[in-house]
């Protein structure tokens, strides 16, 4: 049993969403289902999106079981998608796979992609940065459990780079972070690149600017450039998250 089992959603909420110009910090409860042309039997759940100031789009998707895409949707862009919940096929560029909690496909812009079967879906989209004279990656799918846990800076805090790290071909990293109870950043970090945040597991304290945030599985975050950021894990397990940023490319 969960704490947002026995407690009233007012009271599991009690109003710990911050939404400014530099970050946003939004507890699931409160974030209301769209619903999409191109999509059946689904609630979309819009995280973020250029209208909060990100550089991308990202959303929870809530497929029932026989919904999602019933044909294969185009429109240009690059995506990813990472099962959080249940089990899901997911197309990308004309390859299907039946992907568990944990399995993830990148689409790269401009191909197809297509997303069914019953489960929870974070999806992240945006327009891709081509770099001069390096082809761009073709779309590809993996496995939380088959890449491998890198240790950063202090013991404890490891990181799984999802779609490859400092890869020039790519604009965007997909990692997750996974800290072990108490564990923190080594100092707080303020750069140029946004994030998407998906609390995966657990639980802890983020400090977004000056002020430090509660936050729970299920929560989003979104930093946009520049945002001062620093994480402690708390609780007894674990901590785990989902995290979006753009690299690689000059935008200035
Ligand atoms: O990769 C990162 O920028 C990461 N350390 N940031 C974060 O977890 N907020
Ligand atoms: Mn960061």
């Amino acid at each position: 049993m969960t704490r947002r089992d026995v407690l009233p959603p007012g009271i599991a909420g009690h109003n710990r969403t911050m939404v400014t110009p530099h970050y946003a910090v939004m507890p699931p409860e409160g974030i209301l289902e769209s619903r999409l042309p191109g999509f059946e039997k689904t609630k979309i759940r819009f995280h973020t999106s250029p209208a909060m100031g990100a550089n991308f789009a990202q959303a929870l998707l809530e497929i029932e079981d026989g919904g999602g895409t019933p044909a294969p949707l185009m429109d240009g862009l690059e995506h990813f998608f990472f099962v959080v919940e249940g089990e899901a096929e997911i197309a990308a560029d004309g390859q299907t796979r039946r992907l568990d909690a944990g399995g993830y496909a990148y689409v790269a812009a401009g191909k197809s992609y297509a997303v069914t079967g019953a489960a929870k879906i974070i999806w992240v989209k945006r327009p891709y940065v081509a770099a001069p004279g390096i082809a761009p990656r073709a779309s590809f799918f993996g496995h939380r459990h088959d890449v491998p846990k890198v240790n950063k800076h202090t013991r404890g805090r490891n990181w799984q780079a999802l779609l490859g790290e400092a890869d020039m071909a790519m604009d965007m990293e997909v990692n997750i972070l996974s800290f072990e109870p108490g564990n923190y950043f080594p100092f707080v970090e303020t750069h140029i690149m946004q994030h998407g945040l998906y609390m995966l597991e657990g639980q802890g304290l983020y400090l977004l600017g000056r002020e430090w945030h509660e936050c729970w599985v299920g929560d989003f975050i979104w930093m946009g450039a520049y945002v001062p950021q620093q994480f402690y894990a708390t609780g007894w397990g674990e901590t785990a998250y989902l995290l979006y940023k753009d690299v690689n490319r000059d935008v200035t």
